[in-house]
């Protein structure tokens, strides 16, 4: 049997199969994580973890053993592909199952935001309806949607606003061979053309930040952001100033930089909808990441190679 170690927070169900195939240890129930690591390091040759916990350069250096990496989502900003690669270790992770649970959870926030349905909803509970009307919203149908990124998941929220008569461009550092939606070169171009800014790129360090002030003031006092990418795209304390002062209409938030800290100043406001960082978490997505997370695994063992490798 091949003995896996798993580091990540994973469905009860997938961990379940994974210790029926494999001989499974789950690192945070050992009393001393170091001290595990350093007398049994070298008896893994697979790892498993998830998006939010990754697996950075010292955990892989840990486990001399290793052959190949199997990661619960598609976000690879917390794993080091590079160090895994340098010692020849594919790193298996879950592309595309995912792709229309974040672009509808996209489109939700969207909505949510621009007409204000979660803060009706508090203003019914609160029996403010008996005082007067809920104040008007923002037309989505029609309305400008600047995407920042255009791989899998852009593409499929792209597709989805075609129902909704939208004109979309988008920004990436590349034009994208095969899409049909202009590229804009210029990210603050994009942000002072957009009435909906919504970004859908990579984390990691290539990325942080790029939705700063200067990209909130141009898309200006009209404009809403919707962040179903990494908290760390977006600048959180500047975001809470622009909306604070009113610089953007408002904004949907799946994802933040301190996850689950969500900034109180942030919680104060109306003019944000907020998720705890939902957009795959539908038993049919979690049930095909889990899927393809054994699938991984058990195509490398049986063929040397994963279904779905990270680049
Ligand atoms: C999950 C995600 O919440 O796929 C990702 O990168 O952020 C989400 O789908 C995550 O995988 C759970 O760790």
């Amino acid at each position: 049997m091949m003995t896996l170690l798993n580091v990540g927070r994973l469905p009860p169900p997938l961990l379940a199969r994974l210790a029926a195939h494999y001989r499974l240890t789950t690192l945070n129930e050992q009393p001393d994580r170091a001290a595990f690591l350093a007398a049994h390091g070298a008896d893994f040759v697979g790892l498993v973890t998830s998006a939010a916990v990754g697996a950075d350069a010292a955990l892989i250096s840990a486990l001399p053993a290793l052959r190949v990496i199997s990661s619960f989502g598609v976000g690879l900003d917390r794993i080091d592909v590079a160090a895994a690669q340098a010692r020849g270790i594919p790193v298996g992770y879950t592309p595309d199952v995912l792709n229309d649970c974040v672009a509808d959870t996209a489109f939700g926030l969207l909505i949510d935001v621009a007409r204000g349905f979660s803060t009706a909803d508090r203003f019914v509970r609160r029996g403010d309806w008996l005082k007067g009307a809920f104040p008007l919203g923002r037309k989505v149908s029609g309305a400008r949607l600047g995407l920042v990124g255009m791989g899998r998941i852009g593409r499929a929220i792209a597709q989805r606003s075609t129902g909704f008569a939208m004109d979309v461009r988008y920004h990436a550092r590349r034009p994208v061979a095969d899409v049909p939606w202009p590229h804009e070169p210029q990210l603050l171009e994009l942000a002072r053309w957009a009435h909906f800014l919504v970004v859908i790129t990579a984390g990691g360090a290539g990325t942080r930040h790029l939705i700063n002030a200067a990209v909130l003031d141009a898309l200006g006092p009209e404009g809403y952001l919707v962040n179903v990418a990494r908290g760390s795209v977006v600048d959180e304390a500047a975001l809470v100033l622009a909306l604070q002062q009113r610089r953007i209409a408002g904004a949907g938030l799946d994802v933040f930089e301190d996850e689950p800290q969500v900034p109180a100043a942030l919680r104060a406001l109306d003019n944000v909808v907020l998720l705890p960082h939902i957009a795959s978490a539908t038993h049919q997505t979690r049930q095909a990441m889990a899927d393809r997370v054994f699938d991984n695994l058990h195509s490398f063992f049986a063929t040397g190679h994963l279904v779905s490798a990270a680049p």
